[in-house]
């Protein structure tokens, strides 16, 4: 399995999509001095997670770019829960990708306690050899939920997927608080963006 060349493509669409979603949270910030998008990060999968995942859903390696769909991720982290779903709204309107499915983590959380937007796109890479579409996933997530899957994902690691019960306990209680977090974060909204402006003038 070339691995390299199979992989070249998604470099190149993390890349387009990082500057792309950068370029909405600096549209955002020139035009209302607030910007939905506190930060933007991305990745290509790496080659051993790719393999674990493809045994574990029987894919073929052969067949990873048609049924894998994060092997290009983009993540946007945001200050409100409200912010999710603008950024959501910005990006259905794009007429450069097309969005393949939606998740959402957040009405419905996933049983870890797991909080997210998740949304499946496919997206049209130029190559020596033509036009290639590509499937994406972007994550959009709060600063609060980050924290929160960041750590589980450490923990996960650490325990090679059995994170013991004691510890599962404390991650449900920790994404309980995050969620009262951006529950009483939300209620102060207004607060907060009044406050960020006036910094933002000096
Ligand atoms: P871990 O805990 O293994 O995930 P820059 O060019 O400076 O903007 P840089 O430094 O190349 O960006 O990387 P970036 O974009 O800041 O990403 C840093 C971390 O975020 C990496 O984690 C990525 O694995 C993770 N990441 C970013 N986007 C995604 C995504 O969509 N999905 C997943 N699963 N992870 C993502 P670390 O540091 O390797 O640690
Ligand atoms: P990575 O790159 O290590 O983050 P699944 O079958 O559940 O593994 P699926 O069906 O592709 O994955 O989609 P799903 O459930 O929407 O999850 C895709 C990605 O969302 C995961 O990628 C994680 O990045 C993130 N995610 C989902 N559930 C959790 C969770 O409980 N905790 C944390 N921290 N992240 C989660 P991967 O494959 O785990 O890879």
């Amino acid at each position: 399995m070339d691995w390299d060349n199979l992989l070249e493509p998604y470099g190149q669409v993390v890349a387009e999509l990082k500057v792309k979603l950068k370029g909405i949270q600096l549209q955002f910030k020139k035009e209302s001095s607030y910007s939905p998008i506190e930060f933007v990060t991305g990745r290509v999968k790496p080659i051993l997670s790719i393999i674990e995942k493809a045994n574990r859903k029987n894919i073929p390696f052969e067949a990873v770019d048609q049924h894998l769909q994060d092997i290009a991720g983009l993540r946007i982290v945001c200050q409100f829960v409200e912010d999710i779903y603008k950024v959501v709204n910005v990006i259905r309107t794009r007429s450069d990708l097309t969005i393949v499915e939606e998740k959402d983590y957040i009405a419905k959380n996933k049983a870890s306690g797991y909080r997210s937007y998740h949304m499946i796109i496919e997206y049209p890479v130029e190559t020596i050899h033509g036009r290639k579409n590509v499937l994406a996933e972007i994550q959009i997530r709060t600063l609060a939920m980050n924290f929160w899957a960041t750590n589980e994902h450490s923990l996960n690691y650490k325990y090679k997927g059995k994170i013991p019960d004691d510890v599962k306990r404390r991650l449900k209680k920790a994404a309980e608080a995050a969620f009262q977090l951006d529950e009483e974060m939300s209620k102060i909204k207004h607060e907060v963006q009044e406050a960020q402006r006036i910094f933002h003038r000096y």
